[in-house]
């Protein structure tokens, strides 16, 4: 018998690394920025019979009556809710479920409960031992990869199992593990210390399956590239030699250690084989922290000569900050700020220093006692982290953090970056990837969206910023305004305490709700409640329990968009009873509503989710219909 395998990549609650203005407003065509990798190269490793099926639910609704025998459901920490409440939803309804994935790697005993087999760590050879327990009808609750596994065994994933259209980049695994033993990092407890790396035809073929499904954006998704620099330089001779065989057609960007910048060879290589930009954990501009933190590879050289070093030639440095270590004070902010501003980094990845579990700083904040209980411990851009700081308050490194991005991504601050990177930059490898047409189209939307809509203050600081003496500069420059513009959006909407006025708003628009519909709440065909949580978003929740016409939905609709648009409030839409006709109507409410998806959710009865297909991918689709409870956010 065919086994039917489903492959889940859950919803991301939303983060900097979603740029959603950008990919919402701005890029043509997308819903995402990279596809899960992971389960392509698990699909890879099934019996050629099976099939399979990968469904990632940030592009895409997860269907919630799959034939399938088997869902298996990966995660990073951050998706860890969601991909619990995949994992029983479906577990409930009888399928055979499995967790994997990053976080099911490093803490394999919180998926027990919920997943009938939990796989953690590398796949490539315990899944294969899975596959065949499972066709003999003896699955083991537990696959644990305990020893090496050579990449040389790893297959080409399954790209054309993912819907590559959709995302900005593709992925591309050469080598996992990093020679360094920074004190925060667990890609070292998962991974080890020691690079593995696939063979140079196995790059090949991958790039090959990338070339037919006309990928261009390719991003090598190695913790440290470079961690073996004399491999590294292997791979980067034979891109070169591929890009020059191929027609360049491949843009790359990776993640690697600052040494990079020591190494001209190596950058010299980088360029060549058209790498466009990589991603630097540089952590912090202080050498006392970062050698307190073991992170030695950053203190070879003052940090900025070393960036500035990389953009002359021509490759544009992201990178990682963490705020919280104990040397750090509150003249730390500035010092970072400073930092960042001077680097001209735009895609600044600030987080707070977080412990995570089975890391040795994780470890040694226990032994001080310095752990938060319960504090949640897999997003460190939120607004929280799960330790006690050493030189400053919580309270006090929370506020620094906010007002840090909150400057970084003022007008002044995204155009400083833009100018202080360009001075430095050598001709770019990136020369832009669009065509004219399309490149007219970003450029509009960017000055209508983004800069127009800023006023004045930003037309002056984008003008004055880009490189107009240096045009080959300018995609670059570009590309540089619309990530910070994102970033942004993400403060302007994330980085908010919800204060009295939207409660106030919030209330103003729940009565003209209710004044709108008083005779269909009065017959008993709906229901509306708010509640104003101190500290937290206000929570609309409306019930669906009756007949209702088009007057009830468009008298609702104006109403629901302001009270999102003006208000940091949640809706929660539940659905007990709709009828065919109504279901028309329903729809033209969600499309309207669409924009504000990640801020609506939404429950379904068992017996409508035949006629009701909600986008999970979205709006929040509820797993479990919520019989009294308000939503809260994924
Ligand atoms: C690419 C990448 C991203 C991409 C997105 C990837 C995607 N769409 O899935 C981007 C840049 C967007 C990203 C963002 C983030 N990331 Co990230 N990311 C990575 C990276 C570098 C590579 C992942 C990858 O593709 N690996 C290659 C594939 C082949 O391997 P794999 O995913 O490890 O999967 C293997 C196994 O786990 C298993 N497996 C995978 N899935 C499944 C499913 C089942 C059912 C089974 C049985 C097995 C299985 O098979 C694979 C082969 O052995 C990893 C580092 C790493 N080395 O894992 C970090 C990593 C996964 N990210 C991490 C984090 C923290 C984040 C962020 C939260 C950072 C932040 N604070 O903003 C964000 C969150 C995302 C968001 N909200 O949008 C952490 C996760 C920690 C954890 N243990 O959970 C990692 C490990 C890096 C780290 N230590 O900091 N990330
Ligand atoms: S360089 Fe990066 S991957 Fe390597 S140990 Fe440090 S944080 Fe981890």
């Amino acid at each position: 018998m065919t086994i039917r395998l489903l492959l889940i990549n859950p919803k991301f609650g939303e983060s900097f690394w979603s740029f959603k203005w950008a990919i919402e407003e701005i890029v043509p065509n997308k819903r995402a920025v990279n596809p899960p990798l992971g389960l392509a190269t698990l699909a890879a490793l099934c019996p050629p019979d099976w099939k399979i099926e990968i469904i990632d639910e940030n592009i895409e609704p997860v269907p919630l009556q799959p034939l399938a025998d088997i869902i298996g459901v990966c995660g990073m920490g951050v998706q860890f809710k969601r991909q619990t409440e995949l994992l029983n939803y479906y577990r409930k309804r009888g399928y055979f479920v499995v967790a994997g994935g990053s976080y099911a790697s490093l803490c394999p005993e919180l998926f027990e409960p919920v997943a009938d087999t939990v796989v953690s760590g590398e796949v490539e050879y315990i899944w294969p031992r899975f596959c065949g327990d499972f066709e003999r009808g003896s699955p083991l609750a537990l696959y644990r990869e305990t020893g090496t596994v050579a990449l040389s065994d790893s297959p080409t994933p399954r790209f054309d199992l993912l819907k590559l259209e959709k995302y900005t980049t593709a992925t591309l695994q050469f080598t996992r593990g990093c020679p360094f033993r920074c004190e925060f990092c667990d890609i070292i407890v998962m991974f080890g210390r020691r690079p593995r790396w696939k063979t140079l035809e196995q790059v090949g073929r991958e790039l090959d399956a990338l070339r037919v499904r006309k990928v261009r954006n390719v991003f090598f998704v190695d913790d440290n590239l470079i961690g073996n620099k004399a491999v590294a330089k292997d791979l980067l001779r034979f891109l070169r030699a591929y890009q020059e065989s191929h027609g360049y057609r491949f843009r790359f960007g990776t993640e690697a250690s600052l040494n990079l910048a020591q190494d001209a060879e190596l950058l010299k290589l980088f360029r060549e084989a058209n790498f466009i930009w990589v991603f630097i954990g540089i952590e912090s501009p202080d050498p006392q922290t970062l050698k307190d933190t073991l992170k030695i590879q950053n203190t070879q050289e003052d940090v900025l000569t070393s960036v500035r070093r990389i953009y002359s030639y021509g490759i544009d440095v992201l990178a990682g900050f963490i705020i919280g270590f104990d040397n750090d004070t509150l003249a730390t902010f500035e010092l970072q700020y400073r930092f960042i501003r001077d680097s001209g980094i735009q895609v600044a990845m600030i987080g707070l220093l977080m412990a995570l579990p089975k890391t040795p700083l994780y470890k040694r904040l226990q032994n001080e006692g310095r752990l938060i209980a319960d504090a949640e411990n897999t997003d460190n851009t939120k607004l929280g982290t799960n330790f006690i700081p050493k030189r400053m308050s919580y309270d006090e490194m929370i506020e620094g953090y906010t007002l840090l991005y909150r400057r970084l991504f003022s007008d002044r601050g995204i155009a400083d970056r833009v100018r202080n990177k360009m001075k430095y930059l050598g001709e770019p490898v990136y020369h832009g990837e669009y065509s004219p047409r399309e490149q007219f189209g970003i450029l509009a939307k960017l000055l209508t969206k983004g800069v127009l809509a800023g006023g004045w203050s930003r037309l002056f600081h984008f003008v004055c910023s880009l490189p107009w003496s240096a045009p080959g500069k300018l995609p670059l420059a570009i590309v540089d305004w619309i990530d910070g513009l994102a970033m942004r959006d993400y403060v302007d909407r994330h980085f908010v305490q919800p204060g009295v006025r939207d409660s106030a708003a919030a209330k103003r628009w729940f009565a003209s709700i209710e004044r709108a519909v008083k005779i269909y709440l009065s017959q008993g065909k709906a229901s509306i409640e708010l509640r104003l949580p101190a500290g937290a978003a206000p929570r609309f929740q409306i019930r669906l329990l009756g007949s209702l016409d088009r007057i009830f939905f468009s008298r609702c609709a104006r109403r629901i968009e302001r009270l999102l648009k003006q208000t940091c409030s949640t809706v929660t839409l539940i659905i007990d009873e709709t009828q065919r006709p109504q279901l028309h109507e329903l729809n033209r409410l969600l499309q309207r509503l669409a924009r504000y998806g990640d801020r609506i959710f939404i429950g379904i009865s068992e017996r409508l989710r035949d006629a009701l297909v909600i986008d999970s991918s979205v709006f929040n689709l509820m797993l479990e219909y919520p019989q009294h409870n308000i939503g809260t956010s994924l």
